[in-house]
């Protein structure tokens, strides 16, 4: 959606969440979720992301209420919650993200949908991104995002803002002394892409570069095929504008770079060997 369909002022798409509106059926399935999520979890996600949901009091229960959750939130990096019916413009979201609010969608999947969906529900927003902004460093780091995302917008750059919100905020890794952890909300909320994000051998693991990123297209229906690594869970990139216009220009003169490609210059911590997605037959 842009401007053109809809307006890029975020007051137009913020709804209350009805939280007494939810069903049995739709606690029962966050409880199916968060249940199976936390277990597969174990050893594979940022422990700074667990201490996010206890603290924040997102449970297995049911579905969070987001009057009791933004309490805690606020109270710790002033940061809220915002109920939202799905995706929202660029520009209405980068304002929300500048604000210190974040836009979650208020439904939940089907039953029959516990797998996979195509649109990020409020398990995905709220189970997958909100633990980590708890962490003042990520909060400051989201903030800055959405400003940095108000000015690519200015200057065609938002493919560029995209691509860094899809390898850090939605399928980040970082290390740590234990080893390779998830930090992203997209492996979060995803059995399947827990496990192959950091066991699989298909996928390439590369050092977190932000021109490197900007430059690199992602597929948003499939397993990514290279993963960007973070220098530590803190080592989230500075977003300065005396940083990022010259590289937004520096970027124009240069090819994007496929997903599953790899550059001469990668620090490569562990080199795909395609076999996911070579085998799966050319849709
Ligand atoms: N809207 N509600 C919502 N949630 C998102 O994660 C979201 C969005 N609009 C645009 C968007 N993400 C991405 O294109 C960002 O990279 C801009
Ligand atoms: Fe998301």
């Amino acid at each position: 959606m842009n401007s053109a369909t809809g307006s890029d002022d975020p007051r137009d798409y913020l709804v209350s969440q009805g939280f007494e509106n939810y069903t049995d059926t739709d606690h029962a399935t966050w409880r199916t979720l968060a249940r199976r999520q936390r277990e597969i979890l174990k050893g594979r996600i940022a422990d700074q992301f667990l201490e996010g949901l206890d603290r924040l009091g997102i449970g297995e229960e049911g579905i969070p209420d987001f009057r009791v959750m933004n309490q805690r939130l606020k109270n710790a990096t002033g940061w809220e919650v915002v109920a939202v019916p799905g995706l929202i413009p660029d520009l209405a979201f980068f304002r929300l993200l500048a604000a210190r609010k974040f836009p979650a969608g208020f439904w939940i999947r089907k039953p029959e949908q516990i797998d996979y969906i195509e649109e990020p529900d409020i398990f995905h927003d709220v189970f997958g991104h909100v633990p980590l902004i708890m962490q003042p460093i990520y909060a400051d780091y989201l903030e800055a995002y959405g400003r940095a995302g108000l000015v690519a917008a200015e200057h065609g750059a938002l493919k560029r803002l995209a691509r860094l919100y899809w390898y850090t905020v939605e399928f980040g890794l970082a290390q740590t002394p234990e080893g390779l952890r998830i930090v992203g909300a997209g492996i979060a909320s995803s059995p399947g892409e827990t496990v192959f994000s950091l066991d699989s051998p298909s996928p390439n693991r590369v050092a977190f570069d932000l021109g490197r990123v900007m430059r690199t297209l992602y597929r948003i229906d499939d397993y990514q095929e290279t993963y960007f690594v973070l220098d530590g869970i803190e080592a989230w990139p500075s977003l300065d504008l005396d940083r990022l216009l010259p590289l937004w220009r520096d970027l124009e003169a240069q090819e994007d770079i496929k997903p599953g490609d790899l550059q001469p210059e990668d620090r490569v911590l562990s080199r795909g060997d395609g076999s996911y997605h070579r085998a799966k037959p050319k849709s």
